[in-house]
């Protein structure tokens, strides 16, 4: 009995938290995703969304993208959904590609409802929500960033494009974006495809994308560093444009894989980086720390935060979760009155 016990004690101090899969309806639709959940997390839990590329998986991008041992290491809750199955039996994330005329699934809506439901149920937080992908997924992620950016507060694009069709629609609010493009990518081309000739659709050049979110988040200097060239037999090295001081403090990289394919670095072409850690180590630079209702960030919630929340209310600003006291997605008088109870009553 006690080498039984003995046994199984060793055994479980080598059980690390286990993916699991999940569905999810919406639309009468089931849709699927794994959950990975670390098993020590701390307040205003992150959530991470990770999407596969055209063709891909959720389980494939989990297995190759590292990123259940990045939010071990880190503190934070990862979420691989799958994409819908098209005519020719391919999973894809639907953004409009010239060959998919006929399909009407809306995963903006999915992805945000899920999100939200996360949120909810797994006490996460409503901030600190960001979506990364590989080609299809990152494409995907922008198109979030164009019109979800009220719950994805950041968003990270490995080898993906902007779709003309979402693009010249584009209605974000001011969100860190971050894009990892191979130069030689030969699929998503690092000039883009103005008139179509790839077949998916007319998509803009890279270069093009990034100087739109400096635009948005209003960054006004530049930082270029180049990375050593660890591996050289992997034939590319690794630039990163760094765009700051933005609106919130809000930045927008592009880490130029020079002579780089159309890859998720650390997986295939370049190794110079981890794509995954990239990733992580981009989103971790904005994380919101705050209760509530602490518009001003003192770690206290008073009438400096209920002038503040009435100045954002009669200038009409931007959504700011903090300010949303109720929790109705609405920033209006009710918040500064539930406040103002609030306060009160202590
Ligand atoms: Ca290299
Ligand atoms: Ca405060
Ligand atoms: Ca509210």
């Amino acid at each position: 009995m006690f080498k039984i016990l003995h046994t199984l004690f060793i055994f479980s101090s080598f059980i690390y938290a286990q993916p699991q899969s999940h569905s999810f309806t919406i639309n009468n639709e089931t849709r699927e995703y794994y959950l990975y959940t670390p098993d020590s997390l701390g307040p205003g839990v992150p959530l991470l969304f990770v999407l596969h590329g055209y063709t891909g998986s959720a389980a494939s991008i989990m297995n190759y993208s590292n990123l259940n041992q990045i939010a071990d290491e880190n503190g934070f809750v990862v979420c691989y959904p799958d994409g819908m199955i098209d005519d020719s039996g391919n999973q894809f994330w639907n953004v409009g590609y010239d060959f998919h005329p006929d399909e009407t699934v809306d995963d903006v809506e999915f992805l945000s409802a899920l999100a939200k439901f996360l949120q909810q149920e797994y006490g996460l937080s409503n901030y600190n929500t960001f979506s990364t992908g590989m080609s299809n997924g990152g494409e995907m992620s922008y198109m979030l960033a164009c019109q979800a950016s009220d719950i994805f507060r950041g968003i990270a694009s490995v080898a993906g494009i902007m779709f003309e069709s979402f693009y010249n629609s584009c209605e974000p609010s001011a969100i860190p974006v971050l894009e990892i493009h191979g130069t030689q990518d030969d699929v998503n081309w690092w000039d883009g495809d103005p008139n179509n000739e790839g077949g998916w659709g007319p998509y803009i050049g890279i270069e093009e994308g990034i100087d739109y979110w400096i635009n948005i988040n209003n960054c006004t200097q530049t930082n270029t560093s180049t990375l050593l060239d660890i591996f050289p037999s992997d034939n590319s090295s690794v630039v990163i444009e760094k765009h700051f001081n933005g609106i919130n403090n809000n930045e927008v990289w592009l880490y130029k894989v020079l002579n780089g394919g159309h890859d998720w670095p650390g997986e295939s072409g370049n190794m110079d980086i981890n794509a995954g850690e990239e990733v992580w180590s981009f989103f971790s630079q904005f994380l919101v720390i705050a209760d509530k209702g602490d518009i001003n960030f003192d770690d206290s919630v008073n009438i400096f935060d209920m002038l503040l929340i009435s100045d954002n209310i009669l200038n009409n600003e931007r959504y700011n979760y903090l300010a949303d006291y109720n929790e109705d997605q609405n920033v209006n008088v009710f918040d500064i009155l539930s406040m103002r109870l609030n306060i009160l009553s202590y």
